[in-house]
């Protein structure tokens, strides 16, 4: 038996890390049923022992939190976890972390830029004011044993000592509520420093805090740049010394003409730095200060080009064979003063032209000075496939490579069947994961690049069969506290931003609120993802740190269903118990009901249902959240209030056989939350397969009914047709997708026309791609069956046109992998869980270990 994979607060070493840590490890062992009898967690800070657990008899392997000393800033600390097993084996691991420069321990001030700055304009159109590069020059007497630099920025940075990166960071310090959770970045700089003059440059485009679409709501917000950082030096001879940003920081203008995330970033490399001159010194306080909780945002794939084309109009246009979220890195070489144009898009037209239909330019450009130069754009990113090249002369496509951008995560595993089109619509799925993953979750990379509450709500599971998610969710979900509004009220989008409170005061005017309000299946995130969270992993921590933010936004439920009339024509004391008010997207894209530019009506087709049933739903998890972590008298609270509003849903919309709307995600949502009444069950099921008959057996459902779909069509003895769907090829359809050669998950079914021509859909939205679970769980046939797959059930469905399925899963105790044809089924469960087998009739309990059937 060994010990793999130790993880501190579900990461890899973290450096600068200000929160308890939470150590988890998993066993490997080649004995079969091997569980955990015992932990014990030393842990060390030099020769000093900080904790030790004892011996804990125990099974329990991860979320373990610390309870030792009090930990200390900027310290470097190691634990090592000894476990035992039921067979009598034992074995030992260590890793280390180490602590961030606390709050009391900050001395550098913010420096500001004096550089003259235009005000932002509304939507930017790449005209943004020039990056700016911070600098601080500092001697250093001797040889310095041990540097640390604490840094952060307001706008996205790069930072270099002595001219080197000492790591490979992309647009620090990212996308949070700055207001409250600006992130603070850790770096190790020992190697980079020398005796005598050094040079520290924080080179500060734009990014999301000075970006006009993406910067944070008005009045938070600060127009310029600027910088703070701490270098803390500890000599060979044990003395130290800080070096921080203060009055002697200077300020320039640099090559970096405007950056924007958008429209792109214009590089001129025949510009000539403008003088350094004094920043200035100003007090921020340090109470937002927070160390980067995940990991940073690096290169995580770079794709060579795969061809180039000349379309009828003679546009030069390079193809990636794969869309993605990032930037091109090209080796260019031409004349002085030579303009290159570089923009990305993500489908051609029919006949092969350039199309954007995102709203944002995509466009970098590159001015050269004549010399060879590899470049690449510092401060943005895009979403694309293809690459529209003017300026250059000649191109020859090894000079272009495609740098894939991302929060890189452990992958949670694999797929591969007998059906190519199955393993692409899977590669799409984790393709979209990966472009939407970048510091927040994300609709999508090209047009908004915002922290959509609903879609990470709809998609957490899939997420989670392909990437361990926690500590990126967990940072996103404590954004979302941070945005969270006094009365509970989470905004559609985390961070919220100047653009989106706009758009949701908007909305209120036209549906009778006022101020922002919450959205059905978009606010109810604060539930639904910590709930997911648990689900995953299995570990009530979660829950605990999110229990606040939960029972506020319940809350805000309950609050709202009082006191705004719905409906006179539902009975007053029914009303009282529905959320049936205010703006909401509805089901959103449902296929039948398109979506008009600027008209929302057409949302309330859906939004009838969706806002009482997703009310229910977030009050009846939170009721379980409650007992889950002993809160009896929330748990008889929620759970009344729950029971109230599931009995005031029958009352008003079930009281017929069939549901006021013939939407099939009515029927979806209202048997996927548990709200079909018994005596209904027969007729709803009916009329729900009706729908999708009379549909042509074409799904009709948007995207929060979407991923329950599947599962619905299971649960009413329809399996058939669960399957039927996911094999569909017409349009609207996976497959469909699959077939028009997409490589990501599309945003809209219809995204590209059966002609082959594009639209203004994002052809990267993971939203849909929340099938992937089901796949996993009901193709594969990998399922939980506790929170955390403590216990696991392979039940694969054979009944389906496949001759073999392989699935590899990361579950928080190891790998579950699984393999199956026609004939026989091979599997292997992790140490320290259970699994019953299904498989050709027959049922087996078994314990860990790989098994043949
Ligand atoms: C779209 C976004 C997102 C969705 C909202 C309602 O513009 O792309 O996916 O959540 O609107």
């Amino acid at each position: 038996m060994e010990l793999a994979r130790l993880r501190t607060l579900n990461r890899i070493e973290p450096l600068g890390i200000d929160q308890t840590p939470e150590f988890s490890w998993m066993l490997r062992s080649s004995a079969r049923d091997t569980v955990q009898s015992s932990y014990r967690i030393v842990v060390t800070a030099g020769p000093l022992t900080v904790w030790d657990s004892g011996r804990v008899d125990s099974d329990a392997q991860s979320f373990i939190a610390y309870a030792g000393e009090p930990l200390r800033s900027r310290t470097e600390y190691r634990w090592t976890v000894t476990v035992t097993d039921n067979h009598g084996h034992t074995a030992s691991a260590s890793a280390g972390f180490e602590t961030a420069l606390f709050a009391d321990d900050w001395r550098a001030q913010w420096a500001e830029s004096t550089i003259p700055r235009p005000a932002a304009e509304g939507w930017g159109h790449g005209t943004q004011p020039p990056a700016v590069e911070f600098l601080r020059d500092f001697r250093l007497d001797g040889a310095v044993r041990r540097a640390r630099l604490y840094a952060t920025a307001l706008g996205a940075y790069r930072l270099t000592v002595n001219g080197v990166r000492p790591d490979d960071r992309e647009l620090a310090p990212e996308f949070s509520v700055y207001r409250s959770r600006l992130y603070v970045q850790t770096y190790d700089v020992t190697a980079f420093l020398r005796v005598g003059g050094n040079e520290l440059s924080m080179y500060v485009g734009d990014g999301w805090y000075h970006c006009p679409v993406t910067r944070p709501l008005s009045h938070a917000q600060r127009e310029t740049p600027a910088v703070l950082f701490q270098l803390e030096l500890e000599y060979a001879d044990g003395t130290t010394q800080i070096v921080s940003s203060d009055d002697a920081v200077t300020c320039r203008t640099g090559p970096v003409q405007s950056s924007d995330l958008y429209w792109g970033e214009r590089y001129d490399a025949t510009a000539i730095p403008s003088v350094a001159q004094r920043a200035r010194v100003v007090n921020l306080g340090y109470d937002n200060l927070v160390a980067q909780p995940l990991e940073p945002i690096r290169a995580v794939a770079v794709l060579p080009a795969v061809s180039l084309h000349i379309a009828p109009s003679g546009d030069r246009i390079i193809d990636f064979g794969q869309i993605v979220a990032g930037r091109v890195r090209v080796r260019i070489d031409a004349p002085h003063g030579t303009e290159v144009a570089l923009e990305h898009f993500e489908a051609t037209t029919p006949d092969g032209e350039y199309f954007n239909g995102t709203l944002a330019g995509q466009k970098d450009v590159y001015v050269s000075d004549g010399k060879p130069q590899i470049y690449e754009p510092i401060f943005t990113f895009h979403g694309f496939r293809y690459l529209r090249v003017t300026g250059l002369e000649a191109i020859d496509l090894a000079d272009f490579e495609a740098v894939v951008l991302s929060t890189p995560k452990d992958s949670a595993g694999s797929f591969e069947s007998s059906d190519a089109r199955l393993n692409r619509l899977h590669e799409n799925v984790v393709w979209s994961q990966r472009n939407n993953t970048m510091s927040i979750p994300t609709d999508c990379p090209t047009r908004e690049k915002a922290g959509f509450t609903g879609d990470i709500q709809m998609y957490a599971p899939a997420a989670y069969a392909n990437e361990d998610m926690t500590s990126f969710l967990e940072a996103w979900l404590r954004n979302l506290e941070a945005d969270q509004l006094p009365d509970g009220v989470v905004p559609m989008t985390v961070p919220f931003t100047t653009l989106y409170e706009s758009l949701s005061l908007r909305m209120s005017a036209q549906f009778g609120t006022t101020g922002v309000t919450g959205i059905a299946g978009w606010s109810d995130a604060a539930v639904i993802v910590p709930w997911e969270i648990y689900r995953a992993t299995g570990s009530t921590a979660v829950l605990e740190r999110s229990y606040a933010s939960m029972k506020a936004w319940c809350d805000s439920v309950i609050d709202t269903a009082r006191h705004m009339r719905g409906s006179d024509d539902i009975p007053e004391e029914l009303d009282r118990h529905l959320w049936n008010t205010g703006f909401h997207f509805g089901e959103w894209l449902i296929p039948s009901q398109h979506q008009k530019e600027g008209d929302w009506d057409n949302t309330r087709s859906s939004a009838f249902y969706v806002a009482p049933f997703f009310g229910y739903r977030s009050l009846s998890l939170f009721a379980q959240v409650a007992r889950l972590l002993d809160r009896d008298a929330d748990h008889h609270r929620y759970l009344e209030e729950a029971e109230a509003t599931k009995a005031a849903i029958q009352r008003v919309f079930m009281s017929a056989d069939e549901l006021p709307t013939p939407l099939m995600g009515g029927y979806v949502l209202a048997f996927a939350f548990g709200l079909v009444p018994d005596e209904r069950r027969m007729a709803y099921g009916a009329k729900l397969v009706s729908i999708l008959d009379d549909n042509d057996g074409l799904l009709d459902t948007g995207f929060v009914a979407t991923p329950y779909l599947l599962d619905v069509l299971v649960e009413i003895g329809r399996p058939d047709l669960a399957v039927g769907l996911v094999w569909e090829d017409r349009m609207p359809s996976w497959l469909y997708q699959v077939d028009q050669g997409a490589t990501a998950i599309w945003e809209n079914w219809d995204a590209i026309a059966p002609d082959g021509m594009p639209t203004t859909s994002s052809l990267d939205h993971y939203a849909f791609g929340a099938v992937d679970d089901w796949i996993t769980r009901e193709i594969a046939g990998i399922q939980a069956a506790a929170p955390g797959y403590k216990r696991i059930v392979i039940a694969p469905r054979t009944d389906v046109p496949l001759t073999f399925c392989a699935r590899t899963l990361l579950t928080p105790y190891g790998e579950v992998g699984i393999h199956w044809t026609t004939e026989s089924l091979d599997v292997t469960i992790p140490a320290n869980t259970t699994a019953v087998v299904h498989w050709g009739g027959d049922v087996h309990a078994v314990g860990s270990g790989s098994y043949h059937f």
